[in-house]
């Protein structure tokens, strides 16, 4: 088991919306609109009640900026809070601001799951899909960026689920470079 601090960190491959944590991230986009990937299986799994807060936090604030995150309910999902991140689309921005803006999406993440009460967090490999933020890249920053939030916002677990075998191979070797380095 890989620990950061009192933090215990766990890779998974997996479907998200199956998951049991206080709060599951999703790869949203900025209008909060929904779409494919892990965003529709969120949305599908988790009923029209996540879509209906999304809708209310897009007609106040115009949805979310890229590199930060928005908070809603869980609905049918076995979580508390969906925490909707938004990622960078991979060649809109220079390469170092898009590692900035994935960063971003990360710590902010913990920080909203913090101030809602949770100690545990679930996420997707964000950016890597649609928006084609190459995942060998994307992988250490996500764990370097959670390693380095966790002294702000405490979590009991940390869990990144993976779709596939290969992108769980991927995150299993940036972890190493981790491991007993905590
Ligand atoms: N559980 C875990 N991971 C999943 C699941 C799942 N159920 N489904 C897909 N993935 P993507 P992005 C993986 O495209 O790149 C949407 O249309 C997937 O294999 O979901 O941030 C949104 O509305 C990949 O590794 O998110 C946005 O418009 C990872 O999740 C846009 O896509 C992220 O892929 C966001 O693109």
């Amino acid at each position: 088991m890989v620990t950061f601090g009192a933090t215990k960190v766990t890779l998974l491959q997996g479907d998200i919306t199956k998951q049991s944590v206080d709060a599951i991230v999703n790869a949203a986009n900025s209008a909060l609109a929904g779409g494919g990937g892990v965003d529709g299986a969120i949305h599908r799994a988790g009923g029209p009640s996540i879509m209906r807060e999304c809708d209310r936090i897009r007609a106040e604030r115009g949805g979310c900026a890229t590199g930060s995150a928005v908070t809603t309910g869980a609905g049918e999902l076995d979580a508390k809070h969906v925490i909707h991140g938004v990622g960078p689309i991979w060649g809109q921005a220079s390469p170092e601001e898009s590692d900035r803006l994935l960063a971003g999406v990360y710590a902010t993440s913990l920080r909203l799951a913090h101030e809602h009460g949770c100690k545990s967090i679930a996420f997707p490999s964000i950016s890597t899909g649609v928006y084609g933020f190459p995942i060998e890249r994307a992988a250490p920053i996500a764990l370097a960026t959670v390693r380095q939030t966790l002294d702000d916002f405490l979590m009991d677990e940390v869990r990144f689920v993976l779709f596939s075998a290969g992108d769980l191979a991927v995150y299993e070797s940036a972890l190493s470079a981790f491991a007993g380095s905590s």
